[in-house]
């Protein structure tokens, strides 16, 4: 259920949702992931848990192939049994790494750049970072908004024309509505 939605470009929009990102019908849902991408808990378990096997076999082979997932080289996986088709797995900082804000942003950067060199149309963002990796809402919060919007105000012919940030507890949808409210 999206709650807010901006104009991004001429063609693209932000929404803002409350739900289970497991369920959206997205061209890639990002995942909030580790560097070795381990799916241990939070919504990289619950996609994990729902994509199913494919996506923990693919997660190993990317890493074997390339090393470590980074900020600014997210891996693409298929989406498995999820009715997405792909998973980007983005690796966020995590909160007393040093320069979490630059790197929340880069983060967020390279998974739309990511998506746009695949051609893909929709996206859909979790909260990136601010679960177990402890990084503010509040902060994060308007990183994603300034990010997204001066990614579409750079790349206005972008693939891309959705972007929804879907967001699962209601502490972090509160934080996120309110500096929507302060940024639009
Ligand atoms: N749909 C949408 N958002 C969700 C869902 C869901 N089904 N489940 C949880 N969230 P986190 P991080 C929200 O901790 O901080 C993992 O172990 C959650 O409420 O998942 O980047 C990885 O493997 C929070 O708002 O990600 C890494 O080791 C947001 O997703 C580490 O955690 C992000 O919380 C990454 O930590």
């Amino acid at each position: 259920q999206c709650i807010r939605s901006t104009n991004l470009s001429p063609q693209a929009s932000l929404e803002i949702c409350q739900g289970d990102i497991t369920l959206e019908a997205v061209d890639a849902v990002v995942n909030a992931a580790n560097a070795h991408l381990i799916h241990g808990g939070g919504v990289a378990a619950a996609i994990a848990r729902r994509a199913g096997l494919p996506l923990d076999k693919e997660s190993r082979e990317w890493v074997q192939q390339h090393g470590p997932v980074t900020h600014t080289a997210p891996a693409l996986t298929s989406a498995g049994a999820m009715p997405a088709r792909y998973v980007i797995h983005a690796v966020g900082p995590i909160w007393g790494e040093g320069s979490e804000e630059p790197r929340l942003a880069e983060t967020i950067h390279a998974v739309l750049a990511l998506a746009s060199q695949n051609g893909f149309a929709s996206l859909a963002f979790p909260a990136i970072s601010t679960g177990i990796y402890g990084f503010p809402k509040q902060l994060a919060a308007p990183i994603f908004f300034n990010t997204i919007q001066s990614y579409f105000t750079a790349e206005p012919e972008s693939s891309i024309k959705l972007v929804r940030i879907v967001l699962y507890d209601q502490a972090t949808l509160d934080a996120f509505l309110g500096e929507f409210d302060r940024w639009t």
